[in-house]
């Protein structure tokens, strides 16, 4: 159901607005097996976060000549085309060449490797879904997602969410499922920063660079079912060593494929491996804990709840660390009312 107002539906303008989490893989999505349609090589496994948010509203306004997008307040004309390539999905299924503005806002950096394009534009199908009253399911909400950003399609999600390679062709059977509510198994992640520029090599390019150059290809591909049933396997047993010991190894190997690609993808920095021998330090002393690491210098520290504040205190005294963040385990995507887009 959309939350157009009554003057703007009016005025021809049908809007709604959403909220969505960023998600963080245990078991890594890198590599597409379509690039158009965002397929992936290999399934991959995710938890929602709390704490780290996207507000985005949409407006779909007949007296606009062309899509508009502003980040954080300012208009945003690198992502445009991205968004646009959103919209036109939504469009193409309402029926409609309406133009639309999108404003959007992130309470954490964007494009340093926090998951902003998976909350931002499972932020924007939610809010264009209801904007234009698609009434799409939750599995095809997933589907769109997927098709404006690869990591998109599990944000539609709460808690932990597995999103399924498929088989098809066309893309029908690829989507995110929810595995286990977030209450389920509360685990905690730290957000180390250690940097809050943007990276050089957006994830797009990355994994499409590591598919064509690198030799670790199909050694990672092969590889990736039994990473995931043993991940699988320990999120239904709440086993916290286990879920440590796959996860840090998808993680390891998804940067070792792509720091082989040619040229290489080095995505650390100093205060990254620091923090990284800082957690292996903090789990051989007996503290539940244990890193992952996306394409970007930042390193989530996943914790049970009780070890957080010890885990945050200790990755803040790291050098170059320069600022820690702390989150629970998050909800779904969520339509919003639109004046809860200016509360941070
Ligand atoms: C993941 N990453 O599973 C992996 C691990 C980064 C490292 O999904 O091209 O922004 O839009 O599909 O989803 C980041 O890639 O890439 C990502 P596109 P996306 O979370």
């Amino acid at each position: 159901m959309s939350v157009a107002l009554t003057g703007a539906a009016a005025a021809g303008i049908r809007q709604a607005a959403a909220q969505a989490q960023p998600n963080i893989a245990l078991i890594k999505y890198w590599g597409k097996r379509d690039v158009a349609l965002n397929l992936p090589v290999v399934g991959s496994l995710s938890i929602t976060l709390d704490s780290l948010w996207t507000r985005t509203s949409v407006q779909f306004d007949a007296a606009l000549s062309q899509d508009e997008f502003l980040l954080d307040g300012r208009r945003d004309d690198a992502q445009l085309r991205r968004v646009a390539k959103c919209l036109d999905l939504l469009r193409a299924r309402a029926g409609t060449h309406v133009r639309a503005r999108v404003e959007s806002s992130n309470n954490f950096p964007t494009g340093a490797g926090l998951a902003s394009s998976a909350s931002g534009f499972a932020a924007l199908i939610v809010a264009g879904n209801a904007a234009l009253d698609l009434d799409l399911s939750l599995a095809e909400q997933s589907i769109f997602a997927r098709r404006c950003s690869g990591s998109a399609a599990r944000s539609i999600f709460g808690g932990y969410v597995e999103w399924t390679r498929g088989k098809r062709d066309d893309g029908s059977d690829s989507l995110a499922n929810p595995m286990l509510d977030a209450s389920a198994w509360p685990l905690h992640v730290v957000v180390a920063i250690t940097s809050k520029r943007e990276k050089a090599i957006g994830s797009t390019e990355g994994m499409n660079r590591t598919a064509d150059t690198s030799p670790y290809q199909r050694a990672w591909i092969d590889g990736q079912e039994t990473d995931l049933v043993i991940a699988r396997a320990a999120i239904q047993a709440h086993d916290f060593e286990k879920l440590a010991d796959i996860s840090e190894h998808s993680c390891l190997k998804m940067h070792a494929l792509a720091l082989a690609a040619q040229p290489g993808l080095l995505y650390w920095n100093a205060a990254t491996m620091d923090c990284m021998h800082r957690v292996r330090a903090l789990r051989a002393s007996g503290v539940p804990v244990f890193f992952t690491i996306d394409a970007g210098p930042q390193v989530k520290a996943v914790c049970e709840p009780q070890a957080a504040a010890a885990v945050a205190a200790a990755l803040r005294e790291v050098p170059g660390v320069l600022d820690v963040v702390e989150t629970g385990l998050g909800p779904a995507a969520r339509l919003i009312e639109l004046d809860e887009l200016a509360v941070a």
